[in-house]
């Protein structure tokens, strides 16, 4: 049996990792029997990050890594169908999604002034009270640099708001119209922007890239149709 680690409930979010997500998602939707297992302690991860899957005694850490290997296992019914040119856009749209949407997604979270006791309470909740503030800052400080060194972090907040509005412009005009990425059953494309999309339009409260995102409605409808079709959902159910 395989069971993939993902975080606890935060911000509305049932599931508040896309990368997690987008591994519930795959995993599902191939109809692979697994249970999922929190950890709020991303450190306790094999690469310090969430998720990985435990198969058997073996830990495969990084949802892309999961994937992979699930396509392995299931004789490549990941990919089945896909034309060069599909995983092509898919790949490109994946990282536009993972690396570099989703660092706007962290600091819309994490840097913001007005967002931050969310963090703390939806993140730090569980840690005893007279040391939750050193630790949340401790890791709000990292966060900091680590935007920094991607280079997002080193532009003014209108400048990050116009590099967000490209990508969520991208985004929209790859899925606007269309029923899924490719044909009419999703794929872990698919499962990779409506992951980071269900993050960024259902989080509670809105941050600004919530704002951002809202006119794209062409863009939330196939994040909400990626959900329904696979039955499994960021937010928290009611
Ligand atoms: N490339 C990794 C990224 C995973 C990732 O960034 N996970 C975040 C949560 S969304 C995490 O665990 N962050 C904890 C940290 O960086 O300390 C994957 O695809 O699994």
């Amino acid at each position: 049996m395989l069971e993939l680690v993902t975080f606890p409930a935060a911000f509305g979010m049932r599931n508040v990792s896309p990368f997690c997500l987008k591994a519930e998602m795959l995993l599902t939707s191939l109809d692979e029997p697994f249970t999922l297992r929190e950890e709020a302690d991303p450190r306790k991860a094999p690469k310090g990050k969430l998720p990985y899957l435990i198969i058997d005694d073996e830990c495969l850490a990084d949802s892309e890594l999961i994937v992979e290997y699930l396509d392995m296992t299931t004789q490549g019914r990941v990919y089945a169908g896909l034309s060069a040119r599909d995983k092509g856009i898919g790949v490109a749209l994946t990282r536009l999604a993972e690396d570099h949407l989703y660092w706007m997604m962290v600091a819309s979270r994490w840097l913001d002034d007005g967002w931050w006791p969310n963090v703390v309470e939806g993140f730090f909740g569980a840690v005893p009270k007279l040391i939750r503030p050193v630790i949340a800052s401790g890791a709000r400080k990292q966060v900091r640099r680590t935007y920094h060194l991607h280079g997002l972090g080193r532009h003014t907040a209108e400048e990050q708001a116009g590099f967000a509005k490209r990508d969520l412009e991208a985004l929209n005009g790859a899925v606007d119209g269309k029923t899924f990425l490719f044909g009419d059953t999703p794929n872990v494309f698919d499962f990779a922007i409506s992951a980071m999309m269900a993050g960024i339009y259902d989080n509670q409260p809105g941050t600004w890239l919530t704002e951002l995102a809202q006119p794209h409605e062409g863009l939330h409808a196939y994040t909400r149709r990626v959900q329904d079709h696979v039955g499994v959902y960021g937010r928290s159910p009611g």
